[in-house]
């Protein structure tokens, strides 16, 4: 097969280092940009086949997220901007770890295995973020689209949500979009404008968003950006690449897990604060009271701060859709409780990682999907997007339905639905703070978080630790689950959890309670009792008072 002469030639200059053994993980493979190149171009040759198989665009993102500057990884994006099926990350693992002797027998297998045509045409989109390592690993994914025939197009430095926008509006047709960045844009600057003019006396001090970026892609982007926003937002950028070091000391990530505002950032008292991470698809907000005292709104105070907003214009538009909220184990227990029993929508509980999140809202007529960490978007099917369209033109409409249906569709353009996407949420969180006159300390008093720590442990093998029920179980190692029981039951409001990583060879434990001393405490026991029950190695894990 003269198909296969290419694929063993431009193999030769991306070889595999013999040994080396990657698993394609909950966001693709991602480690030390040094060891990146033979996967990089199995994955172009990869996402070749998946676009003969489907017949239709596939995009190949090149990004390491938050991870640190001399790390990188590649994401696959499958034709409707969703993330690749689990079949297809199985072969991943296997066309990644294949030795470079046996790489053609591991394509052929797959080939077969999906009984790919290969005379079907191929289309790759590919993208990258601004590593220093990015340019020279996106390149290999190109090879690898080239070596078996494959066009690709190369949209150069972009965020994950847009290579997943570019992907949905080509396979559309354009009928999500134009599938150019200017279309991106365009799209949701129009639809952001068009929502901001639903604010009334909106001042100028009421329109400033200060902007971490991470000193990654979505610093650019928010830059390129800007001037479509027609100053209905006023954007202070901070971090953006011009001195700092990615995702150092900045970005989602890093307030998230330190709970502190990132470095570079100047923050004066009730301003709004938002940080994007280093591929832009996830964004937290925050910001400091009078005291000085430092308040973080997560991806859960998000998830309500759109759900109901959504809710009420439902009810405004007299539309009766159903909508739900989806969250992971992570989820503060004081928002799952507002959620359910304040504003009475259905809560959905999936275990950690985007598409499974993204998976479970799509059975709702709208499912507004958030983990906790930022990573989150909103997804309407299609019959509630027709719905909404249906009355938005009607011109009989009297004057509240009428404005309702009209927040409505310009909601659903604001929304990058493929792929939660920082900017876009950004723009959406800025409009209905804008056209409900909330200050961000009044968004925050929606609810109060419930105190909570997250710990790591490291043990031997982390495959002992098996979790049921949307990973709040433990159902292996024997005894653990019963030992996290009678943990919990010593505190007040308290709830814990334990699942191992995806993304690091360690076992999470998470807990809340009452106070922090007490989800402190919690979160210590529980600990021991993973180091004791499941292989713990090294030093046991210390109190952390
Ligand atoms: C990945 C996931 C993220 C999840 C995190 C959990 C995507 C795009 N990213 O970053 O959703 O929260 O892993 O990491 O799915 P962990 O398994 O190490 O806790
Ligand atoms: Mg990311």
């Amino acid at each position: 097969m003269s198909e296969f002469q290419e694929v063993s030639k431009q193999s030769g200059v991306h070889p595999k280092p013999a040994g080396l053994v990657f698993q394609y993980g909950t966001a693709g493979f991602r480690t030390n940009a040094k060891l990146l190149d033979h996967i990089m171009f199995r994955m172009g040759l990869l996402a070749t086949l998946r676009s003969k198989t489907t017949k239709a665009t596939i995009g190949v993102m090149v990004t390491a997220s938050h991870n640190p500057e001399e790390d990188n990884g590649v994401k696959l994006v499958d034709p409707m901007g969703e993330m690749v099926s689990p079949t297809w990350e199985v072969y991943a693992t296997q066309l990644a770890n294949a030795e470079q002797e046996d790489l053609l027998a591991a394509l052929k297998d797959i080939i077969e295995k999906e009984a790919v045509n290969m005379s079907q045409e191929a289309k790759v989109f590919v993208g990258k973020d601004t590593r220093g390592s990015s340019a020279r690993l996106s390149q290999a994914v190109l090879d690898g689209v080239s070596a078996l025939g494959g066009h690709s197009k190369d949209y150069g430095l972009v965020t994950t949500p847009q290579l997943h926008y570019m992907v949905c509006c080509q396979n559309t047709q354009g009928k999500y979009g134009e599938a150019t960045v200017e279309g991106y844009y365009k799209k949701l600057s129009q639809a952001f404008i068009k929502l901001s003019k639903n604010a009334s006396n909106c001042t100028d001090d009421q329109k400033h968003l200060s902007v971490d970026g991470a000193n990654g892609i979505g610093a650019l982007k928010v830059r390129e950006m800007e001037s479509h926003l027609k100053k209905e937002l006023h954007i202070s950028l901070f971090n953006d690449g011009s001195e700092g070091k990615l995702n150092h000391q900045c970005g989602a990530d890093f307030v998230k897990v330190q709970q502190k505002p990132p470095t570079g950032m100047e923050i004066n008292p009730g301003e709004r604060c938002c940080s994007f991470d280093g591929d832009a698809d996830r964004i937290v907000y925050y910001y400091s009271d009078s005291e000085g005292t430092f308040h973080l709104l997560d991806g859960d105070k998000v998830a309500t701060l759109i759900s109901t907003f959504l809710k009420e214009l439902l009810t405004s538009a007299g539309l009766d859709l159903k909508i739900a909220v989806v969250q992971t184990a992570y989820a503060n227990g004081s928002s799952t409780n507002y959620l359910e029993n304040t504003m009475k929508v259905i809560v959905r509980c999936t275990k950690t990682g985007v598409k499974h999140l993204h998976h479970a809202a799509q059975e709702f007529d709208i499912g507004v999907y958030f983990e906790a960490n930022g990573h989150g978007t909103v997804l309407f099917s299609k019959a509630a997007e027709e719905k909404i369209q249906q009355l938005a033109e009607n011109s009989s409409l009297i004057d509240e339905k009428k404005r309702a249906a009209l927040l409505l569709q310009n909601t659903i353009n604001v929304i990058n639905q493929t792929v939660g996407d920082a900017i876009s949420d950004m723009l959406l969180i800025e409009a209905i703070l804008a056209i409900k006159g909330m200050t961000i300390h009044q968004w925050d008093a929606i609810y109060t978080d419930l105190p909570n720590r997250q710990l790591k442990v490291k043990v031997s093998d982390c495959r002992v630790i098996d979790t049921t029920d949307a990973e709040r179980r433990a159902v292996s190692p024997a005894g653990l689950q019963e030992a996290i029981d009678t943990l919990v039951k010593k505190y007040r409001k308290a709830r814990s959890f334990v699942r191992p990583s995806g993304t690091e060879d360690v076992v999470r434990v998470y807990a809340e309670a009452e106070t922090q001393d007490s989800a402190d405490d919690l979160a210590h026991e529980v600990s021991l009792a993973v180091y004791r029950l499941a292989g713990g190695v090294g030093g046991e894990p210390k109190p952390l008072h």
